[in-house]
């Protein structure tokens, strides 16, 4: 095979935040926002990578083991030198990504890039490396846990992003109109189970709002590290009095079972169950965990005064995206009060995304 290509979706965790480092539960949807990328061979060892929406490196392997690779283009060499930890012999590689994503918005970019990279490049070495080279063949569940532990190592290990594990099991095995439940007891082998999530059929969507603040995962002083340490810390110390602890820990406990709890009320059907424990978690991620800014909260709040069923802050926090919960009439209205709630704040204007779950990462 000459060349490859793959696309693989960004996601939305719709309830169970800062919980997948910690032993616990997230509950993520895919959306209908991807990251494409097409790769082809090479006789020499070079590695060139044109990304549409980030720009160009161009380097060898070499400098991909050495870890040379700067910015964003480390999450691409984070995940070829995994593929060569786990034996795949890489050609030179022209590698050409384009992206609906929000870079760094709190969608997922980062996953969505490194999956569809692995995937890609998998695919292209299968002819050589593996029985059954037709995509769709190997690509059996345990062969995506495989790859979105793969890319997770190179999120963590090679990128330095102290990041959880949700995000690359959502973007591989994500199921379209499915939330898919996460628990990280076993954090070696979390266990998956689709929900099924028939928003369309209950004449509901999800409204992602982009607050345009951005934050960076593998920003060493960044407070999701510190966040994690401070999980570390209370996990050591469970009867510590320190209120900061005890506050992070309560988030954790509790938003562990507002998950259970959203799932027994998608399967009810009780949207408006759902829909105030998606608010309950963004109360609890604002005043025990911390996480959320002044963006964050005036897109739930206005959400919530324009009629959504429930609004969070999804994702890590500190900016990126809310998430509400609306019924499909009232998504305009929704989408409006934000906008007019910005406007007064003196934010410049988000940017909205009407979601239904999407399905997980696929070869083109
Ligand atoms: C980020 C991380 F990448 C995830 O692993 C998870 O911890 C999330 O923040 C918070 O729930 O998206």
């Amino acid at each position: 095979m000459t060349s490859a290509t793959a696309t693989a979706p960004g996601r939305v965790n719709l309830i169970g935040e800062h919980t997948d480092y910690n032993g616990g539960l997230c509950l993520p949807v895919a959306v209908p926002l991807s990251t494409t990328v097409t790769v082809g061979g090479r006789e020499d060892d070079h590695v060139n990578i044109i990304s549409d929406a980030a720009g160009t490196w161009t380097g060898t392997h070499a400098d991909v083991a050495s870890g040379q690779v700067p910015g964003w283009a480390r999450y691409v060499a984070g995940v070829l030198h995994e593929l060569t930890r786990a034996g795949h012999r890489l050609p030179g590689l022209d590698l050409s990504i384009t992206s609906s994503l929000p870079l760094g918005g709190g969608l997922s970019s980062s996953a969505a890039l490194e999956c569809a990279v692995a995937l890609a490049v998998t695919q292209l070495v299968a002819t050589d490396d593996q029985d059954g080279a037709d995509g769709s063949d190997w690509l059996d569940e345990a062969r995506r846990r495989q790859i979105a532990e793969l890319c997770r190592r190179a999120e963590t290990q090679y990128v330095g992003a102290p990041t959880g594990g949700m995000d690359q099991l959502a973007s591989m095995l994500a199921r379209e109109e499915h939330a898919l439940l996460i628990d990280f007891a076993e954090p070696a082998n979390p266990r998956t189970r689709p929900v099924p999530l028939p928003l369309g059929e209950a004449g509901l969507e999800l409204l992602v709002t982009d607050t345009g603040v951005r934050h960076a995962l593998a920003d060493g002083d960044g407070g999701y590290a510190q966040r994690r340490d401070e999980c570390t810390r209370a996990a050591a110390d469970p009867d510590s009095t320190d209120p900061v602890l005890r506050a992070r820990s309560r988030h954790v406990h509790s938003e562990n079972d507002r998950v259970r709890a959203a799932v027994a009320a998608i399967e009810a059907r009780d949207w408006i169950r759902l829909g105030a424990l998606l608010t309950a978690s963004h109360h609890s991620l604002r005043d025990d965990f911390e996480v959320s800014c002044a963006e964050l909260d005036a897109a739930v709040d206005a959400a919530l005064a324009a009629g959504a069923l429930g609004a969070r802050l999804t994702g890590g926090g500190f900016g990126g995206c809310t998430v509400a919960l609306t019924h499909e009439d009232r998504v305009d209205a929704v989408r409006d009060g934000i906008d007019a709630a910005y406007a007064r704040a003196g934010y410049p204007p988000p940017v909205h995304h009407r979601v239904r779950p999407a399905a997980g990462a696929r070869i083109d």
